[in-house]
This record gives C-alpha cells, sequence and structure tokens, in this order.
C-alpha cells in the first residue's frame, strides 16, 4: 500500500516509534501501545515516548514533554492517531496545537469512538497530518487492541508445538520435550503479552497445565508485566479438580462450565471464579465465551491447546493469528495439532499470510494470519 509522502527521517522515526510501542506490550492492556517521536524543525529527534500503562499518560504527552520549546515547529511520528477526547488524561490532539507542533504523521487512524476526531482537530487549529505511514506494521504491533475495539471481540492467537510432520505428541502419549528450551521460553512471552490463555478440558486433564507466564523484567520506568488471566473451557466441570495446578492462585483463573454443570467444588473454591455458558455443538458457545471474555476487557487470548479446541476456533474463524513451533523431528503417527476445523475441500481451507519466519534455537517458529480475500 502506498503511504503518505514523507521523507526519510520520519520513516525511520515513525519506525522508532513502532520499537517503543512494541514495549508496552503486557502493560497496556485494555489500552493500546502506542509510540510517538518528536521531531523539532530541523528535523532531528527532539523527543519520543510511549503509554506505559492505562491510565497513565498518552505517548503523546511523554514526547512532547521530553521535546520541550523544541516541538514548536516540529513534526510528530504517532503509531495511533492522536486522542481527541478528554478520558484519563487532556487530548493528544490539542496537546499538540499547544506545543506548535507543524506536522503530524500518524500510522493507523483511530477507531475508538470515545477518542476519534483527532486528525481533524489538528487539521483546524492548521496543523498539516498525514495518515498509514508504516500502517501495517502499527496494525500488527496493536492488532489486539485493534481488533478488540473493531470487532467486538478478542484478538485470537492461536499456538501450538510440532514436529515437522505435525504431530504434538508420538503414539504412546509422550511429547516432553518436542521444541526446544528456547521455543518454550518464547511461548513465556507469547503468554505474557497476552491478557488471557485458554485451553480445553482434554488439555486439562491429560496435562494438568500451569498456564501462568515467566514475566519478563519490567521495561524501562513501566509498571510490572501481570499475569494473563487462565481460562478453562469444563463444559461438564469434571477436568479441573480442586487440587489442578491452575487453582494455585499465581495467576487468575476462570473455569467456563455449562449452565447445567455441578460446578460446586469450584464455585466454592478461593482461586477459580466460574463463568456458566449455554452449550453449543458438543461443547460451550464459543460466541457467548468470546463477549464474557470481552465484557471483562480482555484483548487478546493465547489458545494453548488442544486440537478440538483449536478446531472449533477455526470452524468459527475465530483466529487471528497462528503461532506455530516446528521442531525438526518426525514421528510418523501421534496427534495433529489442529483436528474438526470443519474444513472438507480444499476450496474451503483456511488460507494464511505468513507475518514472519525464524530461527528459534534448533527449532523454526511461523507467524501468520488469515490471508485477506
Ligand atoms: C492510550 N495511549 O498513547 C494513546 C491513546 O483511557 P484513556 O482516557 O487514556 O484513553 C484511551 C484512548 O485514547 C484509547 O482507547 C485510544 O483511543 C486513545 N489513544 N490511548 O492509552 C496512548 N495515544
Ligand atoms: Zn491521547
Amino acid at each position: 500500500m502506498a503511504g503518505p509522502q514523507v521523507n526519510e527521517r520520519e520513516r525511520a522515526a515513525m519506525s522508532r516509534a513502532l520499537r517503543l510501542a512494541a514495549r508496552g506490550l503486557g502493560t497496556t492492556s485494555p489500552n493500546p501501545v502506542v509510540g510517538c517521536v518528536v521531531l523539532d524543525a530541523r528535523g532531528e529527534r527532539a523527543g519520543e515516548g510511549w503509554h506505559r500503562q492505562a491510565g497513565g499518560p498518552h505517548a503523546e504527552v511523554h514526547a512532547l514533554r521530553e521535546a520541550g520549546g523544541r516541538a514548536r515547529g516540529g513534526t510528530a511520528l504517532v503509531t495511533l492517531e492522536p486522542c481527541n477526547h478528554t478520558g484519563r488524561t487532556a487530548p493528544c490532539a490539542r496537546a499538540l496545537v499547544e506545543a506548535g507542533v507543524r506536522r503530524v504523521v500518524y500510522a493507523v487512524a483511530d477507531p475508538d469512538p470515545r477518542a476519534e476526531g483527532g486528525a481533524a482537530t489538528l487539521r483546524a487549529a492548521g496543523v498539516e497530518t498525514a495518515a498509514g505511514l508504516l500502517g501495517e506494521e502499527a496494525e500488527r504491533v496493536n492488532a489486539a487492541w485493534l481488533t478488540s475495539v473493531r470487532r467486538g471481540r478478542p484478538h485470537i492467537t492461536w499456538k501450538y508445538a510440532a514436529t515437522l510432520d505435525g504431530r504434538t505428541a508420538a503414539a504412546d502419549g509422550t511429547s516432553r520435550w518436542i521444541t526446544s528450551a528456547e521455543a518454550r521460553a518464547d511461548v513465556h512471552r507469547l503468554r505474557a503479552e497476552a491478557d488471557a490463555v485458554l485451553v480445553g478440558s482434554g488439555t486439562a486433564r491429560a496435562d494438568d497445565p500451569h498456564l501462568a507466564a515467566r514475566l519478563p523484567a519490567p521495561a524501562p520506568d513501566a509498571p510490572a508485566p501481570v499475569q494473563p488471566l487462565r481460562v478453562v473451557l469444563d463444559t461438564t466441570a469434571t477436568a479441573v479438580r480442586p487440587g489442578a495446578r491452575v487453582l494455585d492462585g499465581a495467576a487468575p483463573t476462570l473455569v467456563a462450565v455449562a449452565g447445567d454443570a455441578d460446578a460446586g467444588h469450584l464455585e466454592d473454591h478461593p482461586h477459580a471464579k466460574v463463568l456458566r455458558l449455554p452449550r453449543a455443538g458438543g461443547g460451550l458457545d464459543l460466541t457467548a465465551l468470546l463477549d464474557a471474555l470481552h465484557a471483562r476487557e480482555v484483548r487478546s487470548v493465547l489458545l494453548e491447546g488442544g486440537a478440538r479446541l483449536a478446531g472449533a476456533f477455526v470452524a468459527a474463524r475465530a483466529v487471528d493469528r497462528v503461532v506455530g513451533y516446528l521442531a525438526p523431528a518426525l514421528l510418523g503417527a501421534g496427534p495433529q495439532a489442529l483436528t474438526d476445523g470443519g474444513i472438507s475441500t480444499i476450496a474451503d481451507a483456511l488460507r494464511l499470510d505468513i507475518t514472519d519466519a525464524r530461527r528459534i534455537g534448533p527449532d523454526l517458529r511461523i507467524t501468520a494470519v488469515p490471508a485477506t480475500p
């Protein structure tokens, strides 16, 4: 996509703003991640900042503070259209006008109805605006928040680890460890960035997973990342037993059960919350689940297992990103990473675009998103 007319310094500054924005992954939810760089009238970098925490100053405020008087006549590069509303902080569009910024370049328009209109406010005050610079990259770093605001449901990442022939365990059920320690550490990063991690009852029963993240050290001047909500789909309330590792209190845990399930042992448990959902197609109603998570301001979900649950999300076309860790090994038999996706003919394949492929230790990590038709 052709972006706006910009010079090389502006492009480099937006690229820097995107890297700054990414520092907020894991600490800004339910707010977006946003980065901002202010160039002075000569095009030199005068200030920069990023949003650290919901309720805290927006990225623009940090960057303008650092730039001080050098913002006058300068250019602000922001990864999200500056806000136009008085929320927990004053409108950034006004702050940019008051600082005397001459031009504002932003990567993605703000779809939040509370905040929209920043670009129009800037233009009305005589500030030049340009949109779309590195828009695809900005969409990617803010995918969780943008999906949530645009679609009214969390952004869903399906993660799996398999051998090169797509097996997640051997025929006898052994699966420790298919991928390397490096790949498993990378999964902890994915967890730390997610608001919730989700597993089905089969995984809960078979693996008794803990699902907490090994959290990274906080970024400079930033709050510590928080543990994601652990969510288990346990239709009949029989998979999560009182001694289950997800009930250890290390992170909050939500157990979704059918309306008629006998879940007294969970309702009485100090470290569990029970969510009652309607049944659908032999399991729980996924739309109702996503509605309930959205109502709790869960912006992003990491689907961690198993194959049938992933299949249900594929069948519902509710997978926004796939992260596959492929180990250089062959098994030739054993369970598949994905089953029952509701696809029986090649024309119905869920086509993806690979957005990243790299080595993680000895393994290969492939990231892909649904192809746009
Ligand atoms: C941020 N950080 O750097 C920018 C945001 O909850 P509030 O009052 O802080 O407002 C959040 C809204 O402001 C958010 O939904 C988005 O539309 C806009 N811009 N938000 O958290 C930022 N620039
Ligand atoms: Zn703002």
